[in-house]
């Protein structure tokens, strides 16, 4: 799926990343804490311990809001460009350590390797377009028009502390992209990373206070959502918070928030999907099989953007799942370090028996097109074979599948609008895929779907960071959309300044800082 040349200089000194052990702690103040240590495994080979996590406990957490807390008055009134310039030497660190951030992502997510280029690829770029943005948005205040005589400005600050909630599917990409968009805007941050990846959040965090972050502004803390994620979220300390996850965790937070005393607290969660693409007689079928495999296969189905159900016009479908089940036959399922591999493990066991479990109910309530055979020799690891199922409706699915399974629903030429209207009806609204070369179908369906991102005639993944602004609606999130320009706005405050500028006097000092 991605070019091999590129990635064979890398192949060595991942490989040695993969192999040796690696730790993570809190760190708080910019020291990393002692504690118990719990291990993790990698979910390509449970027989391989990748490294070890201390999780942060009550102290660690008052303390990183206390130090936070105090940190964020200096931190808010730093220019932006100096900020600014801690983004850039991040993203240029992040480079520097691309084979050794590769090799976490592998070992620790079981990313294949072009996956885990696009992460660090994705991370780097969010670094890179946050810096520019706080550049153009926030280094001077924004004049507005008013009557003669009086000065008009708009100017921004940090909120305060915000915590940032990152999933385990983009664990550096997200986790990056969060923290350096609150930094950035002049909060000071306390990082909760997935319970299931935090080795590569602690290099990120280190690099990010390399960089030039100072200690007291960026705070990691591992653990787990009832652990750490709750408290956090309830302490009157926490000004604003981003998730990225399940809806139903950004339902918790949201209740959460509403019950505490204090600041009206601002959520920005970008959560899950039901995505569909629509394909109707007139699309490539070679163009759709292969972008259906990248879109609902690649990262093992293992992204809210990814393709969930497909539909397929009556006509052309039982040529089109034909070739899709060929297709599908030739790929390979493996150790995602291994380069030949396209498929590897999900995260972990509770991501196998869901996905199970669905398997079972989608053998009594569907018809199974094809399941792929798993790799030759796995190792214990929490494989699970990809399939293509044939369903009577779009509401046999009742919730998301976070997983390589492809749901497949026929439509008669005359029925686009109730596949449109069915799409709608899920309440989730993130990205769309279109297959058609009819001009008015195409229109048709962008204009009726309520889809954040909508991809025409490619797949319907990997959105670039300034390219294709990420995230959706209704179920699917608050917005605004990560690597967007509006983005940085949310996580600042703006706050106007008038002046009257025919008074004698005083107002001249005033002016000249401006
Ligand atoms: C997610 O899965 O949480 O468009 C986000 C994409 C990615 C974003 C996925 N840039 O596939």
């Amino acid at each position: 799926l991605t070019d091999l040349a590129e990635l064979l200089p890398l192949d060595r000194a991942m490989g040695q990343v993969v192999k040796e052990t690696h730790q993570a702690a809190p760190i708080v103040g910019g020291r990393a804490r002692s504690g118990n240590a719990r291990p993790i495994l990698n979910p390509a080979d449970l027989r391989r311990t990748v490294g070890q996590v201390v999780e942060a406990g009550a102290p660690e957490l008052d303390e990183a809001l206390a130090r936070a807390s105090r940190a964020h008055e200096d931190w808010s009134r730093t220019p932006a460009e100096t900020r600014a310039l801690c983004l850039d030497r991040a993203a240029d660190l992040m480079e520097a350590e691309l084979p050794r951030l590769m090799g976490l992502a592998i070992a620790e997510a079981g990313k294949t390797v072009p996956d885990a280029l696009a992460e660090v690829r994705e991370a780097v770029d969010f670094c890179r377009y946050y810096a520019a943005r706080a550049r153009a948005d926030f280094a001077q205040p924004l004049r507005l028009p008013g009557p003669t005589g009086e000065r008009n400005e708009l100017r921004f600050a940090g909120r305060g502390v915000f915590a940032c909630i990152s999933p385990w599917n983009f664990p550096l990409a997200i986790f990056s992209g969060q923290v350096t968009a609150a930094l950035v805007s002049g909060n000071c941050v306390i990082a909760k990373p997935a319970e299931q990846t935090p080795l590569i959040a602690a290099a990120a965090v280190r690099i990010l206070h390399q960089a030039g972050i100072p200690a007291d502004v960026l705070h990691l803390l591992p653990g787990d959502g009832e652990k750490v994620g709750a408290p956090l979220v309830a302490d009157p300390r926490v000004a604003g918070v981003a998730f990225t996850g399940s809806t139903e965790v950004a339902r918790g937070i949201n209740r959460a928030l509403a019950a505490k005393d204090g600041p009206i607290v601002p959520l920005i969660a970008e959560t899950g999907g039901q995505n569909a693409m629509i394909v109707d007689s007139s699309a490539l079928p070679e163009q759709v099989v292969r972008d259906v495999l990248i879109s609902g296969l690649q990262s093992a189905g293992q992204r809210c953007s990814a393709l969930r159900v497909l539909f397929v016009q009556q006509d052309i479908a039982p040529k089109l799942e034909k070739m899709l089940a060929g297709a599908m036959e030739e790929l390979k399922v493996g150790d995602p370090a291994l380069l030949e591999t396209d498929i590897g493990p999900v995260i972990d066991e509770g991501a196998k028996q869901m996905l199970e479990a669905h398997a079972q109910r989608m053998g009594r309530e569907s018809r199974l097109l094809y399941e792929m055979k798993l790799g030759q020799d796995l190792p214990p690891g929490h494989y699970f074979a990809p399939r293509a199922y044939v369903l009577d409706s779009l509401s046999r699915l009742t919730r998301e599948v976070f997983g390589p399974v492809l749901h497949i629903v026929h439509w008669r030429a005359d029925q686009l609008d109730e596949v449109i209207d069915a799409i709608n009806a899920t309440g989730y609204g993130l990205t769309l895929g279109v297959h058609s070369r009819i001009d008015s179908t195409q229109r048709r369906v962008w204009e009726r779907v309520r889809a954040g991102n909508t991809y025409v005639n490619r797949n319907m993944i990997g959105a670039v960071v300034g390219v294709q602004p990420f995230g959706g609606e209704g179920l699917s999130g608050t917005g605004p959309k990560a690597g967007g320009p509006h983005y940085l706005h949310r996580f600042a405050v703006e706050r106007t300044l008038t002046i009257d500028t025919t008074a004698a006097g005083g107002n001249a000092s005033l002016l000249s800082l401006a």
